[in-house]
């Protein structure tokens, strides 16, 4: 097997970008529980990011959701970020929210409506012209609850011509992102239901527009390296979603429910060029970003615990011998060629990730650092008054 220090180096470099809405309260549609220290304003919420990424060393950008954190100078927010050591990432569009959207919005059948979801996402890029994004995501919550309600191509051709309108407007630096669920909160249908519908969809607009793939949206059983393998393979794979679930969409911490599929599938995004560091040329372009929610744990640690998971299995696929492995392959040396897969994954890198991490300037141990640090007892007593931040 390879071993840890020939690996250490690819390890440098590793970017995971943080949501925002992961540092104000969530909750289930039973009850959002509120939490001490929750932050009042989006600067708060960048505030908490940064202080991930100071710990970890893993986290330099924040991904804003729009109109969530809307602020009026989008430029000052930029050097509030920038201050605190982080960047502002991804902008994500929101057309869930507002009742005129109770029936879709880019696949709407009024046009008053698709006009006014397109309008959202063009205002969504005037914020990544001023924040310096690259991203625009985009997850739409269309679809339908009981068969015959709508006219299932008939939304499909609406959303390509919407999207093809937005994607107009999308800068030569920029990228437009589709992200696909198979369900929720559409119960019967949903307009981009799964990686194939979102890749026809980007695939007609052009280059620049890429697929999401979130983790958490798949049934039960799916085979996600797979998926992964397949867009790298099509170079149309933008960006991760990172979370866990064990049934439904549940936004758990990375790595949490299965921390086998994380390796599995970081294992194919390193095979299939997609993770920069690991890269001949030194860069990717696929994104890697949590999309999460601590409903009943502190979100800082939450984070922090998130970006940790995902590097450690990050070192661990980076261990797979990857020579021995084509070798037993082609062998058909089938038990061979799953050992080795296996050694990789069985292998504990926790020690060697902690001397990594003081040989850069880091906490060998983040979580315990951030425990004894202050900053969570610090924003508990400072953050009263104001409301504190959830979903809407
Ligand atoms: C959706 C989807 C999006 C995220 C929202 C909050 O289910 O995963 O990526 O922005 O939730
Ligand atoms: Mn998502």
């Amino acid at each position: 097997m390879t071993s840890f220090a020939a690996i250490a180096d690819q390890l440098d470099g590793q970017a995971i970008e943080l949501p925002s809405w992961a540092f104000g309260n969530s909750g289930t549609r039973f009850k959002v529980f509120g939490s001490a220290g929750t932050p009042r304003s989006v600067e708060e919420k960048i505030a908490d990011a940064a202080t991930v990424h100071r710990f970890t060393g893993l986290a330099p950008t924040v991904a804003l959701h729009i109109p969530w954190d809307r602020v009026d100078d989008y430029a000052a927010l930029r050097k509030h970020a920038e201050d605190l050591g982080v960047a502002l990432g991804t902008i994500n569009s929101n057309t869930f929210q507002d009742d005129d959207y109770k029936l879709g919005s880019l696949a709407h059948h009024d046009a008053k409506v698709r006009r006014k979801a397109i309008d959202h996402h063009l205002a969504c890029v005037d914020v990544m012209d001023a924040t310096g994004s690259r991203d625009l995501k985009i997850w739409l919550a269309d679809g339908s609850n009981y068969p015959g309600q709508a006219d299932l191509r008939g939304r499909q051709d609406r959303l390509a011509e919407s999207l093809a309108t937005i994607y107009e407007r999308i800068g030569d630096d920029q990228r437009l992102v589709l992200e696909y669920k198979f369900f929720e909160p559409a119960f019967y249908h949903t307009d981009v239901p799964d990686w194939g519908t979102s890749y026809a969809q980007v695939a007609a607009l052009g280059e620049r527009a890429v697929v999401c793939l979130d983790t958490g949206h798949h049934a039960p059983g799916t085979n996600i390296e797979f998926i992964v393998m397949q867009l790298l393979r099509l170079g149309k794979l933008g960006s991760f979603d990172f979370n866990s679930r064990f049934y439904a969409d549940d936004d758990l911490i990375v790595g949490a429910a299965d921390p086998f599929q994380l390796f599995r599938i970081l294992f194919e995004v390193i095979r299939g060029g997609g993770y920069g560091p690991a890269n001949p040329d030194g860069h990717s372009d696929v994104a890697f970003m949590l999309d999460q929610c601590h409903n009943i744990e502190d979100k800082i640690p939450g984070q922090i615990r998130s970006v940790l998971n995902v590097q450690e299995m990050t070192a661990r696929a980076l261990l797979v011998d990857r020579d021995a492995l084509t070798a037993l392959q082609e062998s058909g040396d089938v038990l061979g060629a799953h050992g080795v897969l296996m050694d990789a994954f069985y292998t504990d890198v926790r020690a060697d990730l902690a001397a990594w991490r003081e040989e850069r300037g880091l906490p060998a141990d983040p979580m315990r650092a951030y425990a004894e640090s202050g900053y969570q007892a610090a924003i508990e007593a400072d953050r009263t008054g104001g409301t504190q931040l959830s979903w809407n």
